[in-house]
């Protein structure tokens, strides 16, 4: 019976390729697992912050929302009934600051950065939020 041990031969070499192929697919996926962490980990340089911004309607929402994208803002969303506004941005191109002063610069006033009356005058009559008027 010499096909006995031939047989085993092959067995044990086709088992061996099997366990090596797995083994390799385990290590391409522990690669690749590793390539998208260190993805992950360059992406997630973001930076949330939230800060009071008047406005008055829906329009102001646009326009606040508008200018608040500037380079490296990926996000921007006014609440013009909590008068608040959520940034997410990236700290490498951008500061906090420098949205303050976007937003400022187009008539709205932030917790930080007043508008001046010349930006302040070319809001829209529905806009104007200092002299009084209801959230609509
Ligand atoms: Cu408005």
């Amino acid at each position: 019976m010499f096909w006995l041990p031939k047989f085993y031969c092959i067995t044990l070499i086709i088992n061996t390729m099997k366990s090596f192929k797995k083994t390799s697919i385990f290590i391409t996926f522990l690669f690749f697992s590793f390539s998208i962490f260190a993805v992950g980990a360059d992406k997630k340089k973001v930076e949330t912050a939230e800060f009071t911004v008047s406005g008055i309607c829906g329009m102001c929402e646009k326009r606040i929302e508008n200018a608040a994208l500037i380079k490296g803002v990926k996000l921007a969303e006014w609440n013009k009934q909590t008068q608040k506004i959520k940034v997410i941005y990236s700290p490498d191109k951008t500061d906090e600051k420098a949205i303050h002063q976007a937003i400022a610069a187009v008539g709205h006033d932030t917790e930080k950065v007043k508008a001046t009356d010349e930006a302040y005058a070319q809001l829209h009559d529905c806009c104007k939020y200092r002299e009084g008027q209801e959230v609509h």
